[in-house]
């Protein structure tokens, strides 16, 4: 079970310590050395990304110091390999700083400079601890994961206390700020703190953790975590008086204010579209999680009712998606939380194939809310622009992100957002978040796999118009690898690790799609996608003709 973490308090820290000291120190450095290498690349080089340089100024710049990268990027210049470096530093840290046994990765990852650190280098869920494992399935780093995994389990325990304190509600909850100690509670300012919707976003962990590897231990594993997190939401809604849709009450759209009509501004609400957004999704997974397993019948049926009566997105008098369930003036037009656009990025339910015209509204959310931010912030957006397609504009967020910093940190005033010398992002000050969720931008640009459907390059940008990936992972149990050039896919390798269908996103003619040795596969070509059945443990390898693109 997931319950590593819980079983590691250690009544003598400072014994353990010596002890694992030395058990190194038994060690000479050569042998060391070569264990640290041997364990490092069984996670490492299980992907590989290269974006070819477009011109000789291109090729030149790879051949440059960081800092002189990230100034030449500044300065207009592009350096397509320095994204594919910033991808896999991304995977590198995770590597670093995550292990099974040990704590999820913090605010700063494990490279804390500072006895006081910037927010004690906790755990904020509401966007920065979910963030640092973005790039965790996709990155082919599912273990890495785990740390997180067994986190989430071991709060259930004080979480169960809190709904019960707080709420007089079965199941557990956590809110906005947590800790090694497991904290839970409401952090300490109603305005931020009454966020109640962090136990949901967690749970999603559990899930994609499944969805990724299809694998029915991890299923029966993380099924009751979900089912008590639903159950807890599920007393904890109201009827909001206007339509009766239920929401959550209290909570908060994180971070953000709104302004009502007679002046007032606040934070404290009821029914935030990320509240909403995010129960939809749990308690989607508990219903196909029981589903699955063949229990709960009368459970499932109860939330699936209750998930029907959650107050929908809705659109404003600008087509963007409303933050709260009235259309509300904003003290804070630009804030760094997009929280409302959730459903669409890092969550499923708002799709240009799916639902339209909620993505047409989430892109004006985003164009109203601006291309600047924290170092995270900036990140996510090129999640959300990656999953809107555009892969100009995801681009274009991550020279953003890349903007260098380092003048004003070396002369310690610290700077503005963007990425020191060293390529950690800066919020600032330092905050790992920006590197892993860029990281995961990269591959969202390359890869995704949400809703049921594999998408090849579905953000390409122009900067990059030739590359290879193999190693990236997809929802389904697949592993894919791909091979473009002058922006056209040339081949995509699929490998299927369970042995379910697989359906891809696609445009057009017929092409040749084979198995590993050479034989036909069956096809399905339907409306928009390709559907194929797959065989466990095989590969199949589509090639692509020229003129074709992947929508
Ligand atoms: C959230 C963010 C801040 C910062 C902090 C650690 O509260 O709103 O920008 O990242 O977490």
């Amino acid at each position: 079970d997931y319950s590593g973490f819980a079983g590691r308090h250690t009544p003598d820290p400072e014994a353990a310590a010596r002890q694992d000291l030395e058990r190194a120190c038994a060690r000479d450095y050569a042998g060391l050395k070569a264990r640290h290498i041997a364990d490092y690349q069984s996670f490492f080089r299980r992907v590989a990304l290269r974006l070819e340089p477009r011109s000789p100024a291109e090729k030149m710049a790879a051949q440059q110091p960081t800092d002189r990268r990230l100034t030449n990027l500044r300065q207009g210049g592009s350096d397509p390999a320095l994204m594919a470096l910033y991808f896999q530093y991304g995977r590198y840290l995770l590597i670093s700083s995550s292990r099974p046994g040990g704590l999820p990765a913090n605010l700063q990852g494990l490279w804390a400079e500072e006895i006081q650190t910037p927010w004690n280098g906790d755990y904020h869920i509401n966007i920065n601890l979910q963030m640092n494992y973005w790039p965790a399935e996709v990155g082919n780093l599912a273990e890495l994961h785990t740390p997180m995994l067994d986190y989430i389990c071991a709060l259930q325990e004080p979480g169960r206390r809190t709904a019960r304190a707080y709420y007089n509600a079965r199941g557990w909850v956590a809110h906005v700020i947590s800790n090694p100690w497991l904290f839970t509670s409401p952090g300490e300012g109603a305005s931020w703190g009454a966020t109640v919707s962090g136990a949901a976003w967690l749970c999603q962990h559990l899930w994609e953790h499944y969805a990724f590897s299809g694998d029915r231990r991890v299923l029966e594993k993380i099924y009751p975590v979900l089912r008590e997190s639903a159950l807890f939401y599920s007393d904890l809604l109201i009827r909001e008086p206007d339509h009766g849709w239920l929401v959550t009450a209290p909570s908060n759209s994180p971070e953000n204010s709104y302004r009502t009509s007679d002046g007032f501004a606040g934070q404290i609400c009821m029914g935030p579209a990320i509240d909403q957004q995010l129960l939809r999704a749990l308690f989607g997974s508990c219903i196909a999680a029981a589903e699955s397993l063949g229990v709960d019948t009368t459970l499932c049926a109860a939330l699936d009712s209750i998930r029907h009566e959650l107050a929908p997105n809705q659109i404003g008098s600008k087509g963007q998606l409303l933050e709260w369930l009235e259309e509300y003036e904003e003290p804070e037009p630009h804030h760094r939380h997009v929280s409302h656009l959730w459903g669409l990025h890092p969550g499923e339910e708002i799709s240009f194939d799916a639902t339209p015209e909620l993505a047409a509204a989430a892109r004006k959310s985003l164009e109203l809310r601006g291309d600047d931010g924290t170092g995270w912030s900036l990140a996510w957006k090129i999640n959300f622009w990656a999953r809107l397609g555009e892969g100009d504009r995801a681009h274009r967020l991550l020279r953003r992100l890349l903007q260098p910093n380092g003048a004003q940190w070396a002369r310690g005033e610290g700077g503005g957002s963007g990425t020191y010398p060293n390529l950690f992002c800066a919020h600032p000050p330092f905050q790992i978040d920006g590197n892993f969720g860029g990281a995961a931008g990269i591959a969202e640009m390359l890869l995704q796999s949400h809703g049921g459907m594999l998408r090849f390059l579905p953000a390409l940008p122009v900067e990059w118009p030739a590359g290879e990936v193999t190693g990236l992972r997809a929802r389904g149990g697949f592993t894919v690898d791909l091979k473009w050039r002058q922006g056209r896919l040339l081949r995509a390798r699929i490998h299927s690790a369970n042995g379910g269908p697989c359906a891809i996103r696609w445009q057009g003619e017929p092409f040749r799609i084979t198995t590993n040795d050479g034989r036909p596969v069956r096809v399905g070509f339907e409306e928009g996608f390709i559907r194929f059945a797959t065989t466990r443990n095989t590969t199949t390898i589509i090639t692509f003709k020229p003129s074709q693109r992947s929508s």
